[in-house]
């Protein structure tokens, strides 16, 4: 067939290099970016077929997000602008390791399995981050669409979570939005000044944020947007890539996992910050008090003033609409207290990786979803939407429930569903913060995070660490489980579990308990568990203090 003349002729210039073997990991191929030209050219032609199976638009995003530089990767969104479903990464996997003359007879096996219709017309939306190899990457995922004689829209450089949005627009026949990332701005800012549009005694250092944009796209998509802003939220731009190195000593990832500000920034006390990562899907927020110590507020922290807000607001509306909150084994053991006993709310709790949080999250009326590193969003149901839309234009309800589903209606449209949203989770907040008149130290304030501490073990082969119950107990190697539980009981308020990284070729410590040295201890013990049960390599854990 002429179509595969075309994919033998153009995947010549992206070949791949023999013997390199990578697998479509939590959020899908990230290695350093001189190894992935074949990938992209290969996930052009995969996404092409997703798209002629799906007879919509399928997205594909360049991108390593917190990675050094030097790396890069690449996701594909399904579409209603949700990550792709989990059989098509088994499809990327076998597509990208597939041996250079067996190119075709991998991608005609997908064809075969999907039975695809090779007749039906495909559209491809790509996107890109700010990495200097993003643009020829992104050029041979385009040469992957036309190779297999499908449509594609270049929206260049974008966030991960805009083009997610633009995606599920298209497929919705703009119902979501215009998809465009004009659109995008309008549809999220006119939402933030309507939601605070009455909150008028907010002082200028109300308005006032600061922001670190890790020097990558979201600082420039954040400085795009301003003027939309129409001062409502004035924002000062640091770490904007004009002078540092993407994700180098700043960005959500470097804040959260150092528990310390990012450089390039000068945070005076009590001054409210943020910090992107680097394509804007994770946020985190922090401060510095009087005394010079810093407070991070992170994904359990969102998640909790999020759900407060949208309880309240449901309660005062009366609508019975149910709503939970979805995380990790990795929130903070104060959170997940917090929600469930203070504020009765239900919490679920799945694996690590956004699409096992937005999948449950999916099964309620309200699903808030943030891993602790900063990712998540809100997920309003298609009834709980209609209900709310009908309240706030109905004219026969008393004057506070009108404002609840007023405010609910502008905060559905502040949140992008389709996927965590730095710059939209920061708009709600903002937001929040703004109705509520609350301080950043009076949103720390709600619960006190018990300390806590994450470790690597490097393992001979972290397969051997076989998880149940999301990932909070180790069913293999034996022994594990039962040194980890005889552990814990040493320790007050104390929880640890382990886990074989998805990105990472080590075994993932987490411990928390009353006090830091109680926490850093058991993270201690419980890794010296993990080398001597697991088959650790190179030197034994040692002691933090
Ligand atoms: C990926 C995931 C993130 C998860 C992290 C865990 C997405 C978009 N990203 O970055 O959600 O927290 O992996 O990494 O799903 P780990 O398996 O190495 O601990
Ligand atoms: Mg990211």
């Amino acid at each position: 067939m002429a179509q595969f003349q075309e994919v033998s002729k153009l995947s010549a210039l992206h070949l791949k290099p023999a013997g390199l073997v990578l697998q479509y990991g939590t959020s899908g191929f990230r290695t350093n970016a001189k190894q992935l030209d074949h990938i992209m050219f290969r996930m052009g032609l995969l996404a092409t077929l997703r798209s002629k199976k799906t007879k919509a638009t399928i997205g594909v995003m360049v991108t390593a997000s917190h990675n050094p530089e030097e790396d890069n990767g690449v996701k594909l969104i399904d579409p209603m602008g949700e990550m792709v479903t989990q059989d098509w990464e088994e499809h990327a996997t076998q597509l990208a390791n597939a041996d250079q003359e067996d190119l075709l007879t991998a991608l005609k096996n997908i064809i075969e399995k999907e039975a695809i219709n090779m007749s039906q017309e495909a559209n491809v939306f790509v996107g890109k981050d700010t990495r200097s190899s993003s643009a020829s990457l992104s050029q041979a995922v385009l040469d992957g669409v036309s190779a297999l004689g499908g449509h594609s829209k270049d929206y260049g450089l974008v966030t991960t979570p805009q083009l997610h949005y633009v995606v599920c627009c298209q497929n919705t026949q703009g119902k979501y939005g215009e998809a465009t990332v004009e659109g995008y701005y309008t549809k999220f800012c006119q939402a933030f000044i309507q939601l605070t549009k009455n909150t008028s005694n907010r002082t200028d250092d109300q308005k006032h944020l600061c922001l670190d944009g890790a020097n990558g796209i979201g600082a420039l998509k954040v400085r795009e947007m301003e003027s939309h802003l129409k001062k409502e939220l004035q924002i000062s731009l640091n770490n904007d890539g004009s002078k540092g190195r993407l994700n180098h000593q700043c960005g959500a990832d470097y804040v959260k996992v150092q528990q310390k500000p990012p450089t390039g920034i000068k945070i005076n006390p009590g001054e409210r910050c943020c910090s992107f990562d680097g394509d804007a899907d994770r946020i985190v927020y922090y401060y510095t008090d009087s005394e010079g110590t810093f407070h991070l507020l992170d994904g359990d922290k969102m998640a909790t003033l999020i759900s407060t807000f949208l309880k309240e607001l449901l309660t005062q509306a009366g609508l019975d609409l149910k709503i939970a909150v979805v995380q990790t084994a990795y929130a903070n053991g104060s959170s997940t207290h917090y929600l469930e006993n203070t504020m009765k709310v239900l919490v679920r709790c799945t694996k690590t990786g956004v699409k096992h949080l937005h999948h449950v999250a999916q099964e309620f009326d309200v699903g808030v979803y943030f891993e602790a590193n900063g990712h998540g969003t809100v997920l309003f149901s298609k009834a709980a939407e209609e209900k709310i839309q009908q309240l706030a234009e109905d004219t026969n309800v008393n004057d506070e429930r009108k404002k609840a589903a007023l405010l609910l209606r502008n905060t559905i449209n502040v949140i992008n569903q389709t996927v965590g949203d730095a710059i939209s989770d920061m708009l709600l907040i903002e937001a929040i913060l703004a109705i509520k008149g609350m301080t950043i130290q009076q949103w720390d304030t709600i619960y006190t995070d018990l300390p806590n501490r994450q470790l690597k073990v490097k393992v001979a082969d972290r397969r051997v660490i076989d998880t149940t119950d999301a990932e909070r107990r180790a069913v293999t190697p034996a022994g594990l489980q039962e040194a980890i539980d005889n552990l814990v009981k040493k320790y007050r308020q104390a929880r640890s579990f382990v886990r074989p990284s998805g990105t990472e070729d080590v075994v993932r410590v987490y411990a928390e308990a009353d006090t830091q040295e109680s926490a850093d201890a058991l993270a201690h013990e419980v890794s010296l568990a993990v080398y001597r049960l697991a088959g650790g390599v190179g030197d034994e854990p040692k002691p933090l203090h």
